[in-house]
C-alpha cells in the first residue's frame, strides 16, 4: 500500500556537477572577533580583505575557477618560446573554431584587450554606445577620448523585473544616439553577453540581429565582450523561442557571427586562472592592434600570458560550452538565487548567470545611496560569515566627469559571484543563511563615509569609516 503510494508521487530530478574533486585546498575558519579586525584593517572594502581571512570568497568568477585536469595536462606542454609559440596557434584555432573571429592578439587579461582596441578605434569626442557599462570597459573607452552612452533597456535598471532579456539593447535609444551624433561619431557599438552590472543578464540573439541591421545601415561595427557570452547562451536554449535545439556551442557562433570582434577576458568561461585576448575580423584593425599589443603587453604571439597559460585558455573555451557544464554552473547560481528568495531577501530577477545579486537599495532602504548601502552590505556579510561579496553599486560606478558628483546608479547591488567548480551545494547554503542572519537585524546596519577615494576604479582600493 506505501509503496503504492510512493509511486504515485512525482519523481524529482536531480542533477549534480558533471565532475568529481581531485584536489582540495583547505579553508581557514575565523572569529567574528577576528573579523572584526580583518575588516577594520581593511578600510572596510572587501576588496583589501587578505583572502586568507575569507571563508567562502564569492568576490568574483574572474580567475578563481578551478581548472580541469586537462587544462592542467595542457600546462605541461606549455611551449615557453618568446615568439611563435605552439600554444599560441592552438589558442588561435580554439577562437576560430569557438568565435569565428578570424585575427587573434591576446592579453594578460580582459582590461589590455580594451585598452588597445580603444586606443585603435576612439577619437576624442566620440561616444560609445553599449548594453550598459562596465568599469574597466568604460574607463579605457573615457581615457581613449570617448563617452559611453547607456543604450540597455529599462527594465534592466529596474531589479524587480522579470524580464527573461535584460541584456536587451533598446533599438529606440540606440537609434536616438546614430541621429543625434551621426555615424561618424560612432566607432562601434559594444555589445555584452551577459551584462554583468545589470546582474549576468542575457540579451537574445533576434535582439543582437536588430541591434546589427541597424548598425549595418550606418556603416557602424560593433564589438563584443564575450567575457561570459557561455552563460548567454545557456540562457538563449532555455527562454529564447526557437532555439531550443540549438546547442550551447552553435548559439555561441551565432551571437558572435552578429558581431565584427571582440575584447574578452579569459578568467571567466574560460575556466582559467589568467588571460584574455582581443579578436578582430578586419584585416586591418588586426595590423594595427598586432602593432600596438607589443608596445603595452608582450609580442603578438603570447601578449602577456605564458605558453603554458595560452594552452589552458584554448582547452578551457572548448570545456565552456559544453552543455552538462554550464547547465551545472548556472544551476548552481539559480541554487543559491531562489534560497534567498525564499528567505525574503530581495534579489535581482532574473536569477543571473554568474553570480546572485542582493538590491541594497530595498534590503537597507533606511540608507541614503550617498552612504554606500551595497558597501556597507558587503562589509556586514563579511563581519557575518567570513563570506566575502562585493559591492556593485554607488562606488563601482564612481563620479560623473562632467559634474563631479556620485553618480548614484539605480542598481546598488552586492553580488555573490560564484567561481566556476570550486564551491558546493553545501557552501550554497551556508552563504544563504549567513545572508539571512544579516536580513533578519538589517535595521541596525550603518552606513559608510569614504575616506580615501582613488580617483580611477576607486572600488578597487577606496577606504571607508561607519559612520555613528
Ligand atoms: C569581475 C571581473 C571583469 C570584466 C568583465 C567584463 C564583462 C571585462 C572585464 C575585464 C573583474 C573585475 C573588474 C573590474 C571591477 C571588478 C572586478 N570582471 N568585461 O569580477 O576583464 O578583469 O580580465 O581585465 O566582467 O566581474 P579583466
Amino acid at each position: 500500500m506505501e509503496d503504492d503510494d510512493r509511486s504515485k508521487k512525482p519523481r524529482v530530478k536531480s542533477w549534480a556537477e558533471p565532475f568529481k574533486i581531485k584536489m582540495v585546498e583547505p579553508l581557514k575558519m575565523t572569529t567574528r572577533a577576528e573579523r572584526e579586525v580583518a575588516l577594520r584593517d581593511a578600510g572596510y572594502n572587501t576588496f583589501l580583505l587578505r583572502s586568507e581571512d575569507v571563508y567562502i570568497d564569492l568576490l568574483t568568477d574572474s580567475g578563481t575557477n578551478a581548472m580541469s585536469d586537462r587544462q592542467w595536462a595542457g600546462m605541461m606542454l606549455g611551449d615557453e618560446a618568446y615568439a611563435g609559440s605552439r600554444n599560441f596557434y592552438h589558442l588561435e584555432a580554439a577562437v576560430q573554431e569557438i568565435y569565428g573571429y578570424r585575427h587573434l592578439v591576446p592579453t594578460h587579461q580582459g582590461r589590455g584587450a580594451e585598452h588597445i582596441l580603444s586606443k585603435i578605434l576612439i577619437s576624442p569626442g566620440d561616444i560609445v554606445p553599449g548594453n550598459m557599462y562596465f568599469t574597466t570597459t568604460r574607463l579605457h573607452q573615457e581615457l581613449a577620448g570617448g563617452t559611453f552612452v547607456d543604450v540597455i533597456i529599462d527594465e534592466a535598471h529596474d531589479p524587480k523585473s522579470e524580464h527573461p532579456f535584460k541584456g536587451n539593447v533598446d533599438l529606440v535609444k540606440l537609434r536616438r544616439v546614430i541621429d543625434e551624433h551621426g555615424s561618424q561619431k560612432i566607432p562601434y557599438v559594444c555589445i555584452a553577453t551577459t551584462v554583468n552590472m545589470a546582474g549576468g543578464q542575457p540579451i537574445s540573439l533576434a535582439n543582437l540581429r536588430e541591434v546589427r541591421e541597424l548598425c549595418d545601415a550606418h556603416g557602424i561595427r560593433i564589438i563584443h565582450d564575450p567575457t561570459r557570452v557561455a552563460e548567454n547562451a545557456y540562457f538563449i536554449k532555455e527562454r529564447e523561442p526557437g532555439c531550443e535545439q540549438m546547442s550551447i556551442a552553435e548559439i555561441v557562433r551565432a551571437l558572435c557571427d552578429l558581431t565584427d570582434g571582440c575584447t574578452m577576458s579569459a578568467k571567466k568561461d574560460a575556466l582559467v586562472n589568467i588571460g584574455g585576448f582581443l579578436a578582430l575580423n578586419d584585416d586591418d584593425l588586426f595590423d594595427k592592434a598586432r602593432n600596438l599589443v607589443v608596445v603595452y603587453e608582450g609580442l603578438h604571439t603570447y601578449g602577456g600570458m605564458a605558453g603554458r597559460d595560452m594552452e589552458a585558455v584554448a582547452i578551457g573555451l572548448h570545456e565552456s560550452v559544453e552543455f552538462e557544464h554550464i547547465k551545472a554552473r548556472v544551476g548552481q547560481v539559480a541554487y543559491l538565487g531562489h534560497k534567498l528568495q525564499d528567505i525574503g531577501v530581495p534579489v535581482v530577477l532574473p536569477i543571473g548567470g554568474h553570480g546572485v545579486f542582493l538590491d541594497a537599495l530595498a534590503f537597507l532602504p533606511h540608507l541614503d545611496q550617498d552612504v554606500y548601502p551595497a558597501q556597507a552590505l558587503a562589509a556586514e556579510i563579511y563581519l557575518e560569515s567570513g563570506v566575502r561579496a562585493m559591492e556593485r553599486g554607488n562606488v563601482s560606478s564612481g563620479r560623473d566627469p562632467a559634474t563631479g558628483m556620485n553618480r548614484r546608479p539605480k542598481l546598488e547591488l552586492v553580488r555573490l559571484t560564484l567561481p566556476r567548480r570550486v564551491y558546493t551545494q553545501a557552501h550554497m547554503d551556508v552563504t544563504a543563511e549567513s545572508v539571512a542572519e544579516v536580513h533578519d537585524r538589517r535595521a541596525s546596519v550603518k552606513g559608510l563615509r569614504m575616506v580615501y577615494e582613488p580617483p580611477q576604479l576607486r572600488f578597487f582600493q577606496a577606504r571607508f569609516e561607519p559612520i555613528g
